[in-house]
């Protein structure tokens, strides 16, 4: 195929790779080959597939330069990568003759791919959509660079304490060298914080004084699959100006010698590892600031380096804000504009709102980001005062068009009045960009009538989009199910490489659905990849489980509003119920596997409460001999995207059960769906387009609907009914936990106060439904097994919509006016 075969030397025949391992053993690491660990091997292999990507990433950046079309820029705090080795491979078309090269040097490929540490720059949902874009982007040709922090510290490593508590420990991914990225040691940019302000008549300034640090650019090369296009993400270092205060070292005090350069460095440290939750840490919003700071005064300098005219800025270059946290890149944007280039400000303006785009990604209150307005001033003087300025015209403009509306321009503001103030970086995102959107329909729907409902009856519902999640296929499908991808290749006749990058082809499969052999084979695929993550489990926990059992998975943040509490309060009922039966009965029983895994942020009391409980219900459910046939729990510790990886492939059902309304899309939905696992749900983000996709009846729906949530809230609030009225079945269960059958009973109380007392996520609602919704699942799995195959099937089959590919050019098309650039 031609994208493997670049005219300057990516590596395709065994003997230029295997020679090439060797020489960077020899060299880059600087060791002998005949006492090579697999550490060592994995080095060697890792270094010459860079050697690749780089010749295509050369190749690519000249020719986009060459071309100058416009391109797309991807602002996110997070990228959680995963592993690279093994993408990286597929992507070029290389894999098999690697696999063969290294053989023949004595390792074994998979076990290479294997001690790859993951790249966990980011904390859930959000981080990996990021990382699934830039595959698809390369994928697709499209021109786009994402820009992020390279933090030195990424998400926390979970362990479990004997007391089921989660214990943090750091994750200091870097402190092998890593392969994957490329310093650019001479790619630097000053940032200036704190100092002092100056802002005249015509709302142009000068910002001076303070402090600087310097942005140091890392480059990590993103190999599109089954194309030479390789693009880039650009993650930025902190590095202190000058190296230290000499003064001071001169005077003995070295301790205040090195002073502020550690506080430069501690820019870039660490991830701050909440998961839609807000904390208004100074340190974070300078993570912030620099972060979208260097990113563009780097887009900037590739513009000017085309000889474009400043007006015509928004025609080479797009903008997407990953949620609001790039959101000063908006009055940044203004201040280089304005200060710097000299534009009027009603110019500046007009490139500004011409340029960038918001993403929203969660309307829960507490993840909307504010910050106080004296942190903010003594950080970011000059900003606060455009922000001022902005605010300013908006609302003469807002007032002019509804007059007389206080409480209206009260709420639109960007600033929060109160002591003290609060800037609203939404509203500074609405404002700022082109086009808002959505991550699914519904939360679409949900951002335009809630949350932003006002500044759509402002501008019109034609800035309010929806664009819907999607996964890559390459990893969620082909790397992580190999099986089922042959499977579908072979059935439907076309090769992997284009079905790879156009997903709808895999509704072919539908043909086979009633194909006895065809089942049998789907049937088979599935159930080794429930063997395979039996032998994890075994090696990882001790624990044997049987593979024939349903497998229940529950795998995302440990969060409230996600609901893992009603999850587990459902496997006590089954608990409890099995051993109600006699052994006779028992006999009948679906026998399941229950699966949980998840982080909690560190800060989050009742989350980490939640962990706990699952763990220690584990332990006295496991060690039940009347039940131990029929039911297993457990808590999978320190969930990753290579544990995923081996999850998604093996779920018979997987769980999302967020309150509805409260889960903007969900991708893991996405995941589990693609291969094979039906979905036991509520009516909420993309669960409602993957129903109709799939059908309804492949779904196991249950649970109050979104339209209602607010009402029902208002009943808790004002005619409470108690739980042993709305589900005596629940009401019992909490019971349970409070007479301390699962140890501890103290330590859970403030848990099970959270559902007694205000039940802001209607478990109590929603319990009996969630029930009969497994019942379901129960008797269909145990009475129809081959139905249940066929669902299976269907639901592979029309997943095509789902694909990242599918997001990337709805974005491409439709929010940034941006087309194929392909590397021929
Ligand atoms: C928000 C915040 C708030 C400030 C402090 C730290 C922090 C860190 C992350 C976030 C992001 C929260 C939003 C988020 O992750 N949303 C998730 O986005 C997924 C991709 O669109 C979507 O599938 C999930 O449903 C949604 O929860």
């Amino acid at each position: 195929a031609v994208w493997k075969s670049g005219l300057r030397g990516v590596h395709t025949e065994v003997p230029s790779i295997a020679k090439s391992i060797v020489n960077h053993v020899q060299t880059t690491l600087a060791r002998q080959a005949y006492n090579l660990d697999n550490a060592g091997a994995y080095g060697a292999v890792a270094h010459t597939v860079r050697d690749d990507l780089i010749i295509n990433w050369n190749d690519t950046q000249m020719h986009y330069t060459r071309k100058a079309p416009k391109r797309a820029y991807y602002l996110s705090l997070e990228f959680l990568m995963g592993r690279t080795l093994d993408n990286a491979l597929l992507n070029l078309g290389t894999k098999d003759a690697y696999k063969e090269s290294v053989a023949k040097l004595g390792f074994n490929v998979e076990d290479l791919i294997d001690s790859e540490r993951d790249a966990a720059l980011g904390n859930g949902g959000l981080g990996r959509l990021a990382a699934c874009y830039l595959d698809s982007s390369a994928s697709q040709e499209i021109p786009l660079w994402g820009y992020g922090l390279r933090y030195e510290y990424g998400m926390f490593q979970q362990l479990i304490a004997t007391d089921g508590s989660q214990l943090e420990a750091p994750d200091p991914w870097l402190t092998h060298a890593n392969p994957w990225e490329i310093p650019r040691l001479d790619v630097t940019y000053d940032v200036r914080f704190y100092g002092h302000a100056e802002r005249f008549d015509d709302k142009n300034g000068i910002w001076s004084g303070g402090q600087e640090v310097v942005a140091v650019a890392y480059d990590v090369p993103i190999p599109g699959y089954a194309t030479k296009n390789t693009n880039n993400i650009r993650l930025w270092k902190s590095a202190p100006k000058r190296g230290f205060d000499l003064n001071s070292f001169n005077a003995g005090d070295y301790e205040r010698a090195v002073e502020s350069s550690n506080s430069a460095e501690a820019l870039t440290k660490v991830l701050y590892p909440n998961d839609n939750h807000m904390v208004g840490k100074e340190l974070r919003l300078k993570q912030q600031y620099f972060w979208t700071a260097a990113s563009l005064a780097d887009i900037m300098r590739r513009f000017k380096n085309t000889d474009k005219p400043i007006k015509e800025f928004p025609d080479l270059v797009a903008i997407q804000l990953n949620d609001t946290h790039p959101t000063l890149a908006i009055p940044e944007l203004m201040r280089i504009l304005v200060d710097e280039e000299e534009v009027p400000w009603k110019d500046a303006w007009e490139i500004v709102t011409k340029t960038f785009g918001f993403t929203n990604h969660t309307v829960l209150p507490e993840a909307l980001e504010r910050w106080p307005v004296p942190l903010f001033q003594h950080l970011l003087p000059r900003h606060l005062q455009i922000i001022y300025d902005i605010d300013f015209e908006f609302l003469q403009a807002v007032e002019k068009k509804f007059p007389g509306d206080r409480e209206k321009l009260a709420r639109m503001s960007l600033i929060q009045e109160g002591m003290p103030q609060y800037i609203r970086m939404a509203n500074l995102a609405v404002l700022g960009s082109k086009k808002v959107n959505g991550v699914a329909e519904l939360h679409s729907q949900l951002v335009r009538t809630t949350i932003l409902k006002d500044f759509v009856e402002f501008y019109g519902s034609s800035k309010f989009g929806n664009v819907t999640n999607g996964v890559t296929p390459r990893r969620w499908l082909d790397q992580c199910n190999p099986d089922l991808s042959n499977l579908i290749t072979e059935t439907i006749g076309v090769p992997k490489t284009t079905w790879l990058k156009d997903l709808y082809l895999i509704k072919g499969i539908l043909d086979k659905v009633d194909d006895e052999t065809f089942q049998k084979k789907f049937a088979a695929v599935k159930r080794k990849n429930k063997e395979r993550l039996a032998a994890y489990i075994h090696s990882t926990l001790g624990v044997t489980v049987d593979a024939s059992a349903m497998f229940d998975i529950q795998v995302k943040r440990i969060h409230e509003y996600k609901r893992q509490t009603l999850n587990l309060l459902g496997v006590i009922h089954r608990y409890l119920s099995i051993k109600a039966l006699t052994p006779e009965e028992r006999k009948k029983v679906n026998k399941r596997v229950v699966i949980f895994a998840g982080k909690a942020a560190p800060g989050y009391y009742i989350a980490k409460l939640t962990i706990r409980l699952i763990v220690n219900v584990a332990r006295v459910i496991n060690a039940d001999p009347d039940t131990a046939e029929y039911l297993t729990l457990l808590f999978l510790p320190d969930y990753s995207v290579s544990l995923a990886e081996l999850l998604v492939p093996a779920s018979d059902i997987s769980q999302h059960i967020s309150t509805a309304g409260t889960e903007a899309s969900g991708t893991s939905n996405m995941k589990f769906t693609l291969n094979g696992g039906l979905l036991v749900g509520t009516v909420d983000g993309a669960n409602i387009e993957i129903a109709e996709e799939v059908g309804e009846e492949n779904v196991f729906f249950f649970g109050h609907l979104a339209a209602t949530v607010e009402d029902i809230r208002y009943q808790h609030a004002y005619h409470p009914v108690p739980v042993e009225q709305k589900s005596p079945a629940l009401a019992r269960i909490l019971n349970e936990v409070s007479s301390g059958r699962f140890g501890d009973a103290h330590v859970y109380e403030p848990l099970l106060n959270t559902i007694r007392q205000s039940d802001y996520y209607l478990l109590t609602d929603d319990f009996d439904s969630y029930l009969e919704a497994q019942k379901m699942v129960d008797d269909i799995y145990s009475k129809d097994p081959i139905g249940w195959i066929k669902r299976s099937i269907t639901s592979v089959a029309c997943m095509g919509k789902f694909s990242s590919d599918r997001a990337i050019m709805e974005y491409a098309e439709e929010y940034w006016n941006i087309e194929r650039v392909k590397l021929e």
